[in-house]
């Protein structure tokens, strides 16, 4: 069996990195697939801590003004503390976990063949086995078109089971005809932080946060007997549970509170009116489909008969592991389509999966590298509408931002810092400058928008919805860069969250960082370009040419590496994990190895100071990196690397990088970001397309001799099949290609 798109386990899950996840983009559910307990923990993405609330500092833009010229004096120390005493704001709000689904089933007998899955081509998880001579057989699915998961449960005997429904949050379960309800309430301000543990809800009416109607309703063959919050079934051979939530969030800008949405009746309507036909699976199924079998990936590996969990331990090993990088590499897809869909919200640090109320760094939007990556491979492996959410949050983020733009610095335009919540939080966090100090977002995010439209030529989008954005976000930068030798550059810069040694001590502040003057340069870049596709703003665009054109080159250090700040500092931690000044390389296509071979050189002797170990996200970075300099051994190694199996959970800043029995990546801990770098990594060692230019397998490794990939997207709305041979392309097609130069590079 080549199991490239099954994951499989001899036994239930007993934690929660080896349960299986399912979800439609808002409502996600981990299984544990116990066969007397079962434990489905479930999530809604709406359920964030807070409300929304001006977060600004006051007497901000005289700190930034005081910081900024201490930096251009070299003063960076001074220039830090004052950025940490008297500009930075409040913590982000936090996501929260919305409680969990315990089943317990009467099922006596020994247990036999015993097994739990997740089927990536239908979407579709099971649990299996017989006890006695009883065949029992679970199947939990998510669909987006039903708004909700159906959890359905056969055995050949009739048999019994119960249900109840907890949550660490404030809440009540009771029941109401044949529907199990689960009413409650988040907090109303993010109870880890801020130091407010013990006030983690208000009764005033104004610091209340968002509540919630969960309900499970049952549909059954058997008797059913209600006691209290427990909902009993006797001798039933067929029942269904269907879950669904609404909350009372109501968008960034409105308290979920005073001026919450309506959510109960919809919940309570939905259920009623559900109707389980034959239609409910087959129409998810065809939905989820629609999106996922649109590509395809065959490196000839061999496949296994070995549960997943068993296999990513033999990976090593293994003569042939081709298939696992395969199975892995349409499990990240399957993970965005069921955590990212149109209305939903965009995927956070656990894309929408977690259990815990103080979730690893409150499971936020961390902006200054994570949740863009958790976007990477959307458009070319084509699933543009799953950018929605994202696209969504950048415009809601560009009004909060244009907040902090003008409260923050007194400045134009709109800006973003290095965390975002479901508020749309745009000010800096508090702590340290090295990581709560950092402008970059705003334009990090912009070449979303910009890809989006590259990738699909929507005129429209870029009109109405990119542009502007885009400009917003040039504007800002424009505003608050500083000239000094005829060079312009924004100052102070940090480099995401990396230190270097000045005057003895550890310091974060430079003149610049190369990080965030290659975000300006491309946005400033991808602003021109826009303005004369859409023939407007000639003299903006002129103005940003200007501005471009007294940009500081990028520097190389003492061994040939790219400098990541304005000087040839030493490195505090050279085998940090951020590789933030090569943003150049990946994702922007500033440095390439044909069009700038110098700096791609140097990119590649800072990837070697730098090492290969590091977090999960990490790994996948460098995966992408040596993608695009067309070294496919070695992105081949990085990959390797991402397949190690990990257990730990705790938080692991160096080394340890790898993945957990469920095929989760592990930063350690659970952190969905490398996931998808790792599809993105893979993606890109076989197709990438800039300038009018689609290489085809440009980082091949010698390993993945013979193969193929269908249906991937190059820029322009291309769409590409490549076969190859011995390493050599056999065959290729690209529909729609015409103007676009094909370069063979195999
Ligand atoms: C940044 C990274 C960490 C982690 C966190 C969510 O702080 O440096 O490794 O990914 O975000």
């Amino acid at each position: 069996m080549k199991n490239s798109e099954l994951l499989f386990y001899t036994s239930p899950a007993s934690a929660w990195t080896q349960a299986l996840p399912i979800g439609n983009g808002t409502l996600g559910a981990m299984i544990y697939g116990g066969v007397k307990d079962e434990t489905l923990a479930l999530n809604h993405d709406e359920l964030w801590t807070g409300r929304p609330k001006d977060t600004s500092r006051k007497g901000a833009p005289k700190a930034f003004e005081k910081a900024r010229k201490l930096a251009l004096k070299g003063k960076f120390h001074e220039a830090q503390e004052i950025i940490e005493k008297d500009f930075e704001s409040v913590w982000s709000q936090a996501y929260l976990p919305l409680g969990n689904l315990k089943i317990n089933f009467r099922v006596r007998g020994k247990i036999k063949d015993y097994r739990r899955s997740l089927d990536l081509s239908t979407a579709v998880s099971a649990v299996e086995f017989k006890a006695g001579d009883t065949v029992y057989k679970r199947e939990y699915f998510a669909s987006y078109p039903e708004k909700a998961i159906c959890a359905v449960f056969r055995s050949s005997k009739a048999s019994d089971f119960s249900f109840r429904v907890d949550s660490v949050l404030r809440s009540d379960s009771f029941i109401d005809g044949d529907t199990l309800f689960l009413e409650g309430e988040c907090h109303g301000e993010n109870a880890v932080n801020n130091n407010c543990p013990n006030k983690h809800y208000f009764d005033e009416p104004e610091m209340r946060g968002i509540r919630f109607l969960a309900g499970f309703r049952l549909i059954t063959d058997g008797d059913v007997r209600r006691e209290g919050n427990i909902m009993r079934v006797c001798g039933a051979t067929e029942s269904k549970i269907i879950f669904t939530c609404e909350t009372s969030f109501n968008g960034f800008s409105k308290h979920p509170y005073l001026d919450g949405k309506e959510y109960a009746p919809a919940v309570r309507k939905r259920l009623a009116e559900f109707v389980y036909d034959d239609g409910v699976r087959s129409r998810a199924v065809e939905d989820y489909r629609g999106i996922y079998s649109r590509v395809s990936l065959d490196l000839k590996g061999k496949g296994s008969s070995l549960p997943t969990d068993k296999r990513l331990i033999e990976f090593k090993k293994a003569k042939n592991n081709n298939g696992l990088i395969e199975l892995v590499w349409n499990y990240g897809r399957y993970l965005a389509i069921s955590a990212s869909r149109p209305g939903s919200q965009p995927m956070n640090l656990q894309g929408i999966w977690s259990d815990r109320y103080d979730a690893p760094w409150n499971a936020n939007y961390t902006v200054n590298i994570n949740t863009e990556m958790n976007y990477w491979p959307v458009l070319n492996t084509n699933m543009a509408e799953l950018n929605e959410p994202l696209v969504r949050m950048i415009s809601e983020l560009a009004e909060t931002g244009r907040e902090a733009a003008k409260k923050q610095y007194g400045a134009q335009g709109w800006v973003s810092h290095h965390n975002v919540d479901l508020w749309r939080l745009a000010t800096p966090v508090s702590g340290s400058a090295t990581w709560a100090f950092w402008h970059g977002s705003s334009g990090w995010l912009c070449r979303h928008l910009f890809d989006q439209y590259e990738y699909t030529l929507d005129r429209k989008f870029l009109k109405e919805t990119a542009y502007p954005l885009m400009k917003g976000a040039a504007e800002f930068y424009l505003d608050i860069m500083s000239e000094e030798n005829g060079e312009m550059f924004l100052c102070p810069g940090t480099s995401p969250e990396n230190d270097f040694t000045y005057e003895g001590r550890d310091c974060a502040v430079g003149k610049y960082s190369t990080m965030s003057m290659s975000i300006a340069r491309e946005l400033f870049t991808n602003c021109i370009k826009a303005s004369k596709i859409l023939r407007t703003d000639k003299e903006f665009a002129a103005k940003l040419k200007e501005t471009l054109d007294k940009f500081p080159s990028y520097k190389t250090g003492s061994e040939g590496q790219l400098l990541e700040f304005d000087g040839d500092y030493p490195e505090t931690e050279i085998h940090h994990r951020h590789v933030s000044h090569l943003y150049a390389l990946h994702p922007a296509n500033i440095i390439t190895p044909d069009g700038t071979p110098e700096l791609a050189d140097a990119c590649r002797k800072t990837l070697e100071r730098r090492g290969d170990n590091g977090t999960g996200w990490s790994l996948g970075w460098k995966i992408n990196f040596h993608a695009r300099l067309n070294d496919g051994n070695r992105a081949l190694k990085l990959i390797e690397m991402q397949l190690r199996p990990v257990r730990s959970t705790g938080v692991r800043y160096g080394r340890g990088g790898g993945t957990y029995e469920n095929l989760f990546d592990a930063h350690p801990p659970f952190q969905i970001d490398g996931n998808f770098a790792y599809v993105s990594g893979i993606t890109e060692m076989l197709l990438q397309s800039r300038d009018g230019k689609i290489y085809l397998l440009p980082a091949l490794p010698d390993a993945w001799k013979s193969g193929s990939v269908k249906g991937l997207k190059a820029k322009g709305n291309v769409t590409v099949d490549i076969e190859w041979k011995n390493g050599k392309i056999v065959s290729y097609s690209a529909d729609n290609a015409d103007g676009y130069e094909i370069i063979k590079c195999r």
